[in-house]
């Protein structure tokens, strides 16, 4: 057949989905199968994913995909970092935490004070992030739990375990650990040792499109897919899967993956391990391909949507488009935060946060919610523009043009904003980029498409994409950027 139908599983930090996605040469179009919520669980011990309740909602959407025809396989995608412990019977040892909870504070120091961070980062390249699995696992040790564990599955590769029984380890995803060679593609064994970790908890590493095995017979089942219906590892990191579908026709393009987070860089065929990239603090996790997604994690629309959430528990929320239409009105450069101040990180009353955080660096607070959403925006724009021109530098390259892909690229402000701010022009879109890089690497898989120039190509030619070109004053932006720079 020219074509065939996919379904990707997209976990986010707030709703998973299941999609059917038609891939083909010249076609690739996306169904929503079922969507529900991801709701993390504050419990005694700290903040939990209700890993159960995704797995629920997978099931119950893969259930509703197979009542539309045939699936010629099945791939799970979902945020990285986190993961679950298995035991020696492979039961689940504990809900998986969630990288927002605040345990991990103190093993991050300890790791540091073992490894230090210039080590940590000449092998592993990653970003510093309080919450990366090395620190996670750290803080672990000092768990009751510590003994029982015997597998180390990150999140996806958890939900393939439960769909299929195979264990393994995607590679876009372990890249995001601290615990994996940037340079030489594998694990670390020299600092799984350093740090008194198990070798034997990692699996054997898989490759995006790599098989994962067949659905268990209950899960067939229950599910009405049949028997033998394959699991196909894609890009298991949600933040690869939208880069590998980024439909950019020229090389050296400029992202910003816009989601919960912005990720914003640039695609490397190899690691930049140099000392101005650690303290700059930029990562290098792995792409499809071997490609090296060189980027920085921005604290994005979290930040939005956290003040969406503490305004309706005050019960005063404006809907999202008046809020815009207000946040378009309100005066520019009257507020900026730095959008990564990690006071910003934990889930909370982020409004009153970011009154803390201007007041501290001599601002005033906006005194309407369109102000603060201003602020929030224009804070971003700022942190794409040093952030892509930061990494340019670092890498020796040109910047020409920046994709913003994933759910923020709806925002028009934010496009325009990331636009003006730049100087650059912003194509916009897919919204869809995770779910469609998973779809894409299912049918590369099939032999329907090629590469990942083809796989591009593919999403340029079939997906709605809005284009800006920068605007307005960019002498006002140049100030803006100062006041954010170190005194
Ligand atoms: C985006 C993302 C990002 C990680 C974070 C934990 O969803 O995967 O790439 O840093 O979640």
């Amino acid at each position: 057949p020219s074509d065939a139908v996919f379904a990707a599983v997209d976990l986010g930090a707030t709703s998973g989905r299941v999609i059917t996605g038609r891939a083909g040469p010249g076609k690739l179009v996306l169904t929503e199968a079922h969507r529900f919520p991801n709701t993390p669980v504050r419990l005694p011990d700290g903040l939990r994913w209700d890993v159960l309740a995704l797995y629920q909602g997978m099931l119950d959407g893969l259930r509703t995909a197979a009542r539309s025809g045939p699936i010629a396989s099945v791939g799970i995608d979902t945020w990285a970092v986190d993961y679950g412990l298995l035991d020696a019977d492979g039961a689940l040892l504990g809900l998986p935490f969630h990288y927002r909870d605040s345990r991990n504070g103190q093993a991050a120091e300890q790791v540091l004070a073992e490894c230090g961070a210039q080590e940590l980062y000449s092998v592993s390249g990653l970003q510093h992030l309080p919450f990366n699995t090395v620190f996670q696992l750290a803080a672990h040790q000092a768990s009751a739990h510590r003994g029982a564990a015997r597998t180390m599955l990150l999140i996806p590769d958890l939900l393939v375990h439960w769909l299929t029984g195979t264990v393994g380890a995607e590679i876009t995803n372990a890249s995001t650990t601290g615990l994996f060679d940037a340079s030489a593609g594998t694990w670390s064994d020299a600092l799984i040792g350093r740090l008194g970790l198990a070798r034997s908890w990692f699996p054997p590493l898989r490759e995006p499109g790599d098989p994962a095995g067949t659905l268990l017979p209950h899960v067939a089942e229950y599910t009405g897919l049949p028997a033998g219906t394959p699991v196909t590892t894609v890009a298991s990191h949600d933040t690869a899967s939208a880069v590998a579908s980024v439909p950019a026709v020229e090389p050296g393009f400029a992202y910003v993956s816009c989601g919960t987070w912005s990720l914003a860089g640039l695609e490397l065929a190899a690691p930049v391990l140099t000392e101005e990239s650690r303290a700059a603090n930029f990562t290098n996790e792995r792409g499809v391909d071997g490609t090296i997604r060189y980027l920085r994690n921005i604290m994005g629309m979290w930040l939005l949507e956290e003040c969406r959430r503490a305004w309706e528990r005050q019960g005063t929320a404006p809907g999202l488009a008046e809020l815009l239409a207000d946040a378009a009105r309100a005066r520019p450069f009257a507020a900026l935060i730095d959008p990564d101040d990690e006071t910003f990180l934990a889930p909370g009353d982020i409004p009153s946060r970011m009154d803390a955080h201007l007041v501290r660096t001599g601002q005033k607070p906006p005194d309407t919610p369109g102000g603060y959403v201003r602020c929030v925006l224009e804070s971003l724009a700022l942190a794409h523009r040093r952030t892509l021109r930061q990494a340019a530098g670092l890498a020796g390259r040109e910047l020409t043009r920046i994709h913003l892909v994933g759910g923020g690229s709806r925002n028009e402000l934010l496009c325009q904003w990331t636009a003006d701010a730049t100087g650059l022009p912003v194509t916009a879109g897919p919204a869809e980029a995770t779910a469609l890089g998973n779809v894409l690497l299912q049918a590369r898989t099939h032999g329907l498409v090629g590469d990942l120039v083809d796989m591009r190509r593919l999403v340029a030619q079939t997906q709605e994409l809005r284009h800006y070109t920068p605007q307005g004053d960019q002498q006002a932006w140049d100030r803006a950027a100062a006041r954010l720079e170190p005194a």
